[in-house]
């Protein structure tokens, strides 16, 4: 087991984030990327739009990321014992394109409460200033809920565009990653990142996110696996992990999964956005 240390946890309950976690060395990472490539070139049209959520559900890749012993020791720290993977996001930037991510929070919009839930955010490339690093709010988790503008801006990344304004741009901290590395951020955090204006794409995995199994949806149905220790409150829908690629089964699965999350994403929204 390599759970965080007291030190880390502090950190993170104080800051609302903790980073950078290693996680997969250079050229495991640099495999996983490999592979992703090869998944991107198969059913690169799947993975777009909202295909680019829960495809941990149909990719033995990103399962494997999702239930990773190491990451789920990072989590166990953070939530305790009993854990589920509640969906997963892929974030792709590519070179030198206007796409963004507002200042925003987590848990605004996604219904899941009590917050004792985290999400992890695992680098598939370099991920730098240049191309679009995510960047944290440290202690913003510590005010709760603030107000979002949801914006539907075309070049915004997230559902609705929602917005925080007035965040104190002097006190946001680079999330700088190597290949393999991850950082866990609180569901209350402010965070966003900019555009990529390098010429090497930015690639992130986002589970997002892990719950502790009496974390409950309140505004629809999450499709869940369990990661780790047991569920003894059965809030969700139980499916099976990814037993291969796109499976039609777990297609099906994976489909229906995220016509709900759209459905929780898009409660009481005024219209529907790309993803
Ligand atoms: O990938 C990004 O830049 C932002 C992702 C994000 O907002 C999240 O993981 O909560």
């Amino acid at each position: 087991m390599t759970l965080l240390t007291a030190d880390q946890a502090t950190f993170y309950q104080q800051k609302g984030y903790l980073t950078p976690i290693d996680i997969f060395t250079e050229d495991e990472a640099g495999a996983l990327y490999d592979t992703f490539r090869q998944l991107e070139n198969d059913h690169g049209e799947a993975l777009r739009g909202y295909g680019r959520n829960n495809a941990h559900q149909v990719l033995p890749l990103f399962d494997q990321i999702a239930h990773h012993p190491s990451i789920l020791d990072v989590i166990e720290s953070l939530i305790g014992p009993n854990i589920l993977v509640a969906g997963t996001t892929l974030f792709i930037k590519e070179p030198e394109q206007p796409g963004f991510i507002s200042w925003h929070q987590d848990a605004r919009y996604n219904g899941l409460k009590p917050y004792n839930w985290v999400t992890a955010w695992l680098a598939l490339t370099e991920v730098t200033i240049e191309n679009g690093c995510m960047y944290m709010w440290p202690e913003s988790h510590l005010a709760g809920q603030r107000d979002h503008v949801d914006t539907y801006g075309e070049d915004n990344l997230l559902t609705r565009g929602q917005t925080v304004i007035d965040v104190p741009e002097d006190k946001v901290v680079p999330i700088e990653l190597r290949p393999g590395q991850l950082s866990v951020h609180h569901p209350w955090v402010v965070h966003g990142s900019g555009q990529n204006t390098s010429k090497k794409r930015r690639v992130g995995l986002a589970i997002q996110s892990y719950i502790g199994t009496e974390v409950d949806q309140h505004l629809g149905k999450t499709y869940v696996q369990l990661a780790r220790g047991r569920d003894d409150y059965n809030h969700h829908f139980l499916i099976p992990r990814a037993s291969g690629v796109m499976i039609d089964d777990e297609v099906n699965i994976w489909h229906a999964a995220n016509r709900e999350l759209r459905k929780v994403l898009y409660h009481d929204a005024e219209k529907l956005g790309k993803y």
